[in-house]
């Protein structure tokens, strides 16, 4: 049907949304069951790599607390929520010829019942970064093509097996750039690799961020080609994978060449992994920059990958100033030889700080990118699997001011309305949104000191879980859009 006046924004009635998390920030227990340990277990031992020394030893205790989990999801009046699987857990040694743990599985079997009976839509990610430690040590994990890509097809049927019958959203992987760049580039995520010998004695950040994105695309092909194959038919569930990005502005909007390299970011950071997926080959200006140390697909890969996405995951947080750089890129470069900036050409900041040195909330650049990403890629489904905000010194407030988050109430009212507008004045096809995170949890290098949760987690006193003004805002926001398309 036409309809005469456009509304402001809406979104769909069965509009997804919910909270994320992920295991190995929330879960605790890394040692019963059976689970084996992952790379993030053997990182956070590491001195100087986790900020305030931390783990996710005991994390929010979510492997013991899935009750009080959901009963949270509950009162929030979330309809979907999305975890991550601890690859360790369901098989301790992570490879295709190591035992099966019956523990693992049946953990994660009663979460999604449970989650069913609460009338919570759970969506399901294999991989949120806590690969086995076993397959590092073995044959180097993400670096080895072939073995990877085999032990994990070789995962995630046995997940597919296990929930099939009643996880109809799946999503293969949690944003590769940050595995490939912040643990083969930088060093700061597990397992630390780099060219830095300050920070490691290990890695090559000229060309093993590009073979970890590679051998990444092919893994998930190949469990997207095994789902299609033996599952989807008889579950009719949809798979995909997720991507994170940052909007780009130009730090000088006269100057074209900052125009031009905020298109290159962008494709740096997300075509990267998105083009292989939607046209089957890297981004021009990658092959150009990267030359031979950008992998090829082969003529089956292409083919492998080439449509792999039933949806598009979107994680999103924030946006950056873009400046071009004049000669030749630096080998170590990973962002299409540009400076990524908190402030434009005459001083003004993106948005205000957070307690994350990246994130700057910038709500306009969502719809922004939502936009251009429908616009690339030929208007796909999108999830927004993550959106969310730090607060500066929230950690240091007393808890009662602590749980009068408006900074967070209000960037997820500015970033949903974003999104509606996208859906209704761009006609993007948003279908869902989980809000980062559930609750507070582990943020990796950051530890416990950096809060990303509506719900305030008292790690001092038996993880108890308070929710914060954001979780329970949250349902009045979506009521706003939802069904008045
Ligand atoms: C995402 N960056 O990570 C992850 O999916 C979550 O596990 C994490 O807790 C959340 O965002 C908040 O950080 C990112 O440096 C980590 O640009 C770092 C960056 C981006 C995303």
């Amino acid at each position: 049907m036409v309809k005469d006046i456009a509304p402001k924004a809406g979104l769909s009635a069965d509009f997804l949304w919910g909270f994320a998390t992920a295991s190995y920030q929330i879960e605790g227990a890394t040692t019963e069951d059976n689970r084996g340990p992952s790379i993030w277990d053997t990182f956070c031992t590491l001195p100087g790599k986790v900020a305030d020394g931390t783990s996710g030893l005991t994390a929010c205790d979510s492997y013991h607390r899935t009750a009080q989990d959901i009963e949270l999801l509950r009162k929030t009046g979330a309809k979907a929520y999305r975890f991550s699987i601890s690859w360790s857990r369901i098989i301790p040694l992570g490879g295709r010829n190591d035992p099966i743990n019956q523990a693992g599985i049946q953990y994660y079997s009663k979460l999604v019942d449970d989650l069913l009976k609460a009338d919570i839509v759970p969506l399901v990610t294999l991989y949120h970064w806590d690969l086995p430690e076993a397959l590092y040590k073995r044959y180097g994990g993400l670096l080895n093509k072939e073995e990877f890509v085999a032990d994990f097809t070789n995962y995630a049927r046995i997940l597919f097996d296990a929930l099939g019958d009643r996880v109809q959203h799946w999503i293969t992987f949690n944003e590769p750039w940050c595995s490939a760049i912040l643990g083969y580039s930088l060093g700061v995520h597990a397992p630390g690799h780099t060219s830095d010998r300050t920070k490691s004695p290990v890695g090559d950040a000229s060309t093993e961020p590009w073979i970890v994105g590679h051998n990444i695309l092919i893994a998930h092909a190949s469990a997207v080609k095994v789902y299609r194959e033996e599952y989807a038919s008889r579950s009719g569930g949809e798979i995909g994978i997720t991507l994170n990005g940052d909007w780009a502005e130009p730090w000088d909007p006269e100057d074209e060449e900052d125009r031009v390299a905020c298109e290159r970011k962008t494709e740096f950071s997300i075509a990267w992994l998105a083009d292989p997926i939607y046209f089957g080959h890297y981004p021009a200006s990658m092959v150009k920059q990267l030359g031979d140390r950008l992998p090829k697909f082969t003529p089956e890969e292409k083919k492998l990958l080439v449509g792999s996405n039933d949806f598009y995951g979107m994680n999103h947080y924030c946006a950056n100033y873009i400046r071009h750089r004049d000669g030749p890129a630096d080998p170590l470069d990973f962002s299409g030889n540009v400076d990524v900036l908190m402030e434009d050409k005459h001083g003004n900041p993106i948005g205000p700080e957070t307690q994350s040195p990246w994130l700057r909330p910038h709500a306009p650049g969502f719809r922004k990118l939502i936009k251009w990403l429908s616009d690339r890629y030929g208007r796909p489904k999108i999830y927004v699997t993550e959106n969310g905000t730090s607060i500066k010194g929230e950690n240091d407030l007393p808890m009662e001011e602590i749980l009068q988050d408006d900074f967070r109430v209000e960037y997820f009212r500015s970033y949903v309305q974003a999104m509606a507008e996208a859906v209704a004045e761009d006609g993007c096809d948003c279908r869902g949104y989980m809000a980062w995170s559930l609750m507070d949890n582990f943020e990796w290098a950051e530890g416990y000191e950096t809060r990303f949760g509506a719900t305030y987690v008292d790690y001092t006193n038996g993880q108890e879980r308070y929710p914060k003004k954001s979780a329970l805002e949250m349902k009045g926001i979506f009521d706003q859009y939802i069904g008045k398309v």
